[in-house]
């Protein structure tokens, strides 16, 4: 399925093709295809190169893995830049420099960046190729790397040339690592810049520029970049929602389903989330995953909402994934998968943290050294990824790819609170429960940011992905709301809070599904919940447990409205809200103010008083 600029008739595409090329001065330019073939092919190249080490082929069939730079190992944000034409555009949030100046400093830093490489061009869809929700990205790169896992990550090649035609809408998106070569000069495993990264938003242009990575969200730029950052900027400006949200299905024993749509911040376990497996006392309830990270969601004619998932594939954390935590993404990463940064055997056999109790004897760790138990260095880096066919995975939904979408009935919003928070409310309504998502946060588990366990507001799971100013974006959500006829309801959930002995106080996991369930059937209109002073809460009695002991003393515990933690909770949204204050919505300081007098006014026992609805 070889083809060349000659077989292209899109005069922009090709003019932007040819542009970058006399900037980058690549050795040659390469047109992707998306072909099987092709992916075969770079493959080989990759493991030529070092750059790739072929795994077991029993053991992990037409598998791969690569050792990244040290200096290269994940997103940076204090890299990453909004370049809106107006800084207030940006917002508080986000860093910016001018576009005109970042433009030319960018070009200085591409002129010959891709020297002794090849340019490969990769056209790209995020979403189904067709569905009315999709859009056609391009991105212009310098790494092989890149190129195959955005055949896993998206849906790319020939395929979207033809769907371009010769005017069709784009974005540019171009990537060069960084890393020159000199005539005769050998290349590296991981080129990448150590010093100087740059990861470039624009939004009006609706273009990225990142330069120096070769690392996940930062160089395959349809997932941060164009699905979250670029895409909340076209979809507040045309009424829709780009969203950091997975989405799955939930089967009833009578075959209803259920869509929700779910935003939690790294380290909540996320992907778990999006595969749950339920108990099986919870019988003849299924779950099904639609997409485990990016939601795109647009109103339908019958004023519900529908989502599609972007993607094609998983880049999921490895660390602690197993049999265990989830034997669903477990099974998608079992074949035709590559894997970033994991420990390797020296028969091509890999391990991480979390994969089992002890790592196999004689591995190497993620920078290809010896692993020697005694010098407690990991294995596997923490951000340890694999990047996996989304098809592969066995609970994926049948209609994870309908170009329509799937009905979304319920958003959750989710945060890692070892306190205050329970285990699950709902929102009095839309605006309330924007609200709360607002003001969502979650403790820090990673000592990268800073003191562990302080709480770290993340408004929506959005704040490092959303491409222009927050409070705007607040707004955005309100405004939506109001055209809705049939809105999702709202909830809150925890699945982190703690006993006074620092103990979980939740099992988590596959138990997730008897509060998933609750909330399924409340959206329904099914449930009964009692009025709290911050929303509805189920009783113990209004949650299944079947097969649990878990204990109506415990149940009261994790649901707890500690009052005066409330409060301070309350007064700690105005930290958030200083920094965004000129933009903010209005409604959000009668919200606050309504909170904190239902706090005052609420009986003491209110769990106990109130009465179900
Ligand atoms: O560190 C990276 O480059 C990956 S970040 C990422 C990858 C998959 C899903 N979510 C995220 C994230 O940072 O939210
Ligand atoms: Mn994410």
């Amino acid at each position: 399925m070889k083809y060349s600029d000659s077989d292209v008739r899109h005069s922009d595409l090709l003019k932007f093709v040819e542009e970058m090329k006399g900037v980058c001065t690549p050795d040659d330019v390469y047109w992707c295809d998306g072909s099987p073939e092709e992916y075969r092919d770079l493959c080989d190249q990759l493991v030529d190169k070092g750059t790739f080490i072929r795994l077991h082929p029993e053991k992990w069939p037409n598998s791969f893995a690569a050792f990244s730079d040290p200096s290269d190992v994940a997103r940076v944000e204090d890299r990453t830049y909004i370049c809106s034409r107006r800084k207030e555009d940006a917002g508080p949030t986000n860093n910016w420099v001018d576009p005109r100046e970042m433009k030319a400093h960018l070009k200085e830093m591409f002129r010959g960046s891709m020297r002794g490489r090849t340019m490969y061009v990769i056209p790209f869809c995020m979403g189904p190729i067709g569905s009315p929700i999709s859009k056609i990205g391009v991105q212009i790169t310098d790494s092989a790397y890149v190129v195959v896992n955005m055949h896993i990550m998206t849906r790319m090649g020939k395929a979207v040339i033809n769907a371009l035609g010769t005017d069709g809408d784009y974005i540019k998106c171009l990537h060069s690592v960084g890393a020159p070569l000199e005539p005769g000069q050998a290349d590296v495993p991981w080129p990448c810049n150590p010093t100087t990264k740059y990861i470039v938003h624009y939004p009006e242009d609706r273009s990225i520029a990142s330069y120096g990575s070769g690392y996940g969200g930062n160089a395959l730029l349809g997932k941060k970049c164009l699905a979250l950052r670029i895409a909340s900027v076209m979809a507040k400006e045309e009424g829709w929602l780009a969203e950091h949200m997975l989405i799955l299905g939930v089967e009833d024993p009578k075959g209803r389903k259920t869509y929700v749509a779910a935003a939690f911040p790294s380290a909540c376990g996320k992907t778990n989330f999006a595969m749950l497996i339920p108990p099986r006392e919870i019988e003849g309830w299924k779950v099904t995953t639609v997409g485990d990270d990016i939601a795109w969601i647009k109103p339908g004619k019958d004023g519900r909402l529908y989502a599609i998932n972007p993607e094609y594939g998983y880049f999921g954390v490895a660390p602690g994934t197993n049999m265990k935590t989830n034997p669903n993404a477990m099974q998608a990463l079992s074949r035709n998968a590559i894997f970033t940064n994991v420990g390797v055997t020296d028969d091509g056999d890999i391990w991480w943290e979390g994969m089992s109790k002890e790592p196999p004897a004689a591995i190497r760790n993620w920078q290809g050294q010896r692993h020697d138990p005694s010098s407690g260095k990991p294995v596997a880096h923490p951000n340890a990824r694999f990047t996996a066919p989304a098809a592969q995975c066995p609970s994926i939904d049948p209609d994870w790819e309908k170009p329509s979408g799937v009905p979304i009935s319920a958003f959750i919003f989710g945060g890692r609170r070892s306190s205050t928070i329970p285990l699950v409310y709902q929102a009095f309504n839309w605006n309330y429960g924007v609200y709360m998502a607002s003001t969502m946060g979650s403790e820090t588990t990673a000592a990268a940011f800073g003191e562990i366990g302080k709480v770290r507001r993340d408004p929506f799971a959005m704040l490092p992905f959303c491409g222009y100013h927050m409070a705007d974006y607040f707004n955005h959500w309100l405004q939506f709301g109001r055209n809705l006829s049939r809105a999702p309801r709202i909830f809150g959930v925890n699945w982190f809070r703690k006993d006074e002995n620092g103990q979980f106080l939740w099992p988590g996991f596959g138990d997730n599904m008897r509060i998933l369930k609750w909330i399924v059937e409340r959206s329904r209109g099914e449930a009964n919940a009692i009025e709290s002073p911050i929303g509805w809460m189920p009783r113990y009695e209004d949650i299944d447990w079947s097969g649990s002991s878990y204990q109506d003393e415990d149940y009261e515990r994790i649901m707890e409205v500690d009052r005066e933690a409330w409060k301070t909770e309350i007064m700690a949204h105005e930290e958030l809200f200083a920094r965004m204050y000129d933009r903010l919505p209005k409604e959000y300081f009668f919200m606050r103010e309504l909170l904190l007098s239902s706090l005052w006014r609420s009986p003491e026992h209110w769990y106990l008083e109130a009465e179900t609805h």
